[in-house]
């Protein structure tokens, strides 16, 4: 039985195959482009995989995302229907998006990039801003990593909000649902977090009508995915004062090509898709357990909908 590893970096692919092979002794893993009897495959573990390289395995059990989202898998035009999608969750990659965003709604909160502006300029520029309950933050997306992150945010004291299709009650935390709730969740949201998966439905959805919706001088962080922010409307936001900063750590081509205005604007923090990375010794671990676990039951708590998109 073979488990076939794709990511687009050899190096990458090289270090996969050789955690999984120590972790799944009982089956053959190996580069996906080095698979020999294509009939013998029975999971793929990958990263942004090319159009056409899954089609190729007629036996395939399941398809192992590298990532929680699944969107970088269903993008593959030749995806082979019918089989199930395993994403890769865990207590690691909630954690460093629990940070990242703390991290980056507190810069805001605090206005550190106005702060760091006085500091070059020798300039002894206190900033008073209101306390964390007088600050109203939202996350978009109320699933692994929104929740745990607005759970974050409301621990830190901000009146925090969520905003989820179906809705669900995460402590301290106000919850709106559906397109009917968005935009009372987005009125009065000064600082608003992005954690929903891309799917047809929230495919730009950070848009021009989007920041209208919010209060002017919001703030916007993007940590989910590229194609979820209309590049062009943030940057007419930013220079009409309606969105005052924003962070955005994914990007609609990535790496961001080093002539796209969002690397050199003092109002945009780029950070290079690095929020919640998978742990390579736990990720390896988590998807040595989930392939064992389908292998035996035919299921397992990751199994994603791909009909959904989620
Ligand atoms: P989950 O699948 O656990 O949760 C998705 C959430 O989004 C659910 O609350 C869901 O609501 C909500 N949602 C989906 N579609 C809609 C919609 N149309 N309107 C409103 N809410 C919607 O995802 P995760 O929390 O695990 O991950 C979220 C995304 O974060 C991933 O898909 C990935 O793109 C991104 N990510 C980014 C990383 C980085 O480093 N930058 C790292 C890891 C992930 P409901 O449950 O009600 O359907
Ligand atoms: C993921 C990611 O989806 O790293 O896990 O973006």
């Amino acid at each position: 039985m073979t488990v076939a590893v794709y990511l687009p970096l050899e190096e990458k692919t090289h270090w996969w195959v050789e955690q999984l092979s120590a972790l799944l002794p009982d089956h053959e893993v190996v580069p996906l482009d080095a698979v020999s009897d294509p009939g013998t495959v029975r999971y793929a573990v990958v990263w942004r995989p090319r159009t056409g390289d899954l089609a190729r395995f007629a036996a395939l059990k399941a398809i192992v995302s590298i990532g929680a989202g699944i969107d970088h898998v269903l993008a593959d035009g030749a995806l082979p229907a019918c089989v199930p999608i395993i994403r890769t969750t865990g207590r690691d990659l909630t954690q460093r998006m629990r940070e990242y965003v703390a991290l980056h709604v507190l810069r805001h909160h605090r206005d550190m990039p106005r702060q760091l502006r006085a500091q070059a300029e020798r300039d002894w520029h206190a900033i008073v801003v209101p306390v964390a309950p007088n600050r109203t933050v939202g996350v978009m997306g109320l699933g692994n990593l929104g929740a745990a992150a607005a759970e974050t945010l409301a621990g830190l004291g901000f009146a925090t909000r969520g905003w989820s299709r179906r809705g669900r009650d995460v402590p301290g935390v106000e919850t709106f649902a559906g397109a009917e709730g968005l935009g009372a969740f987005l009125s009065g949201c000064e600082i608003l977090v992005n954690l929903l998966p891309l799917t047809a439905d929230t495919r730009g959805i950070l848009d021009r009508s989007l920041f209208d919706k919010l209060p002017r001088g919001a703030c916007v962080i993007n940590c989910a995915r590229g194609p979820h922010l209309v590049d062009d409307d943030l940057l007419a936001a930013l220079d009409a004062g309606q969105i005052k900063q924003a962070t955005l750590d994914v990007f609609n081509e990535e790496p961001l090509p080093a002539k796209h205005p969002f690397w050199t604007r003092s109002d945009i923090t780029v950070t290079p898709h690095v929020a919640s990375q998978i742990d390579p010794g736990t990720g390896a671990r988590l998807i040595a357990k989930n392939i064992r676990t389908f292998e035996v039951t035919g299921a397992c708590d990751d199994l994603a909908d791909a009909e959904r998109g989620y």
